[in-house]
């Protein structure tokens, strides 16, 4: 049954993995036996990360560019491939997220979300999808959100490109399952990470509504994901394709309740 979702001797991309979710999920497929590779765009954090890897006794390489770049993404994924070896797991995780109400949000703010949300993850796929195509093998996991599902006061940017990205997934899913790609979502409930913290700052008014709309009754851990993730990357999901998998403590069974209701 472990060789189920074992992956000894898989190479796995996780982009924005130096830290967060990312991290915790990077952590996870390292644990289920892959090698990692990771990028990001701050030096202090990658160098941060690969030392925390490595401590962890996972094997690491880490990349400074910006998925935006379409350039750089098709550079490096050759270099990786050609000098490191084949990319058999792509986890789309790097994001970004402006909270900003979207009457005053700037059309440029607005754009960057959708750049590196969304079409960061396409340029991203489609680099890496040329050479798993050939090889007639691969694993894409993008990763969504609650809001590919619901809308929120002032992140309307961000459950717009995570909204789009759900589809992505259902179309590469369509265009590659083919090829033996199988593409599926992980959408993470609220999750105690740097991109929550200020939501979780004691008094603000998300803190406790995020606990009492979630029937699981508290914020995610990061390590909850790690399941999830060595599942989409294992042979245990060779046959589920563009699916997202919500790890959300229950929130999207539910509408909630009343705040005064037992
Ligand atoms: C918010 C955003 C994010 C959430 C997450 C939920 O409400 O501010 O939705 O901060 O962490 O993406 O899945």
């Amino acid at each position: 049954m472990s060789d189920l979702f074992s992956l000894e001797g898989k190479r796995a991309f996780v982009t924005g993995a130096t830290h967060g979710l990312g991290m915790a999920m990077a952590n996870g497929l390292a644990e289920a036996g892959a090698e990692l590779i990771i990028n990001g765009t701050t030096p202090s954090r990658m160098d941060n990360a690969l030392e925390e890897y490595e401590n962890a006794g996972y094997r690491a390489n880490g990349f400074i560019f910006d998925v935006t770049r379409e350039d750089k993404a098709e550079e490096y994924v050759a270099k990786i491939e050609n000098e490191i070896g084949p990319i058999d797991i792509l986890v789309n995780n790097a994001g970004i997220i402006k909270r900003e109400p979207l009457k005053d949000m700037k059309v440029e703010d607005f754009r960057r979300v959708i750049d590196v949300d969304l079409v960061g993850p396409f340029i991203m796929a489609q680099k890496v999808g040329k050479y798993m195509i050939q090889r007639g093998a691969g694993k894409i996991i993008n990763i969504c959100s609650m809001m590919s599902e619901l809308g929120r006061d002032s992140v309307g940017a961000y459950a717009s490109a995570k909204g789009g990205l759900k589809m992505l997934t259902r179309n590469l899913a369509t265009e590659w399952a083919r090829y033996n790609i199988q593409v599926n979502g992980i959408g993470p409930g609220y999750f105690a990470t740097s991109q929550t913290a200020p939501l979780r700052k004691d008094g603000h008014p998300l803190h406790e509504f995020i606990k009492s709309r979630t029937p699981a009754g508290k914020w995610g851990d990061p390590s909850d994901l790690a399941g999830a993730a060595v599942f989409l990357a294992s042979r245990a999901s060779d046959f589920v394709n563009g699916h997202i998998l919500y790890v959300d403590g229950g929130i999207l069974a539910t509408i909630g309740k009343p705040a005064d209701e037992d």
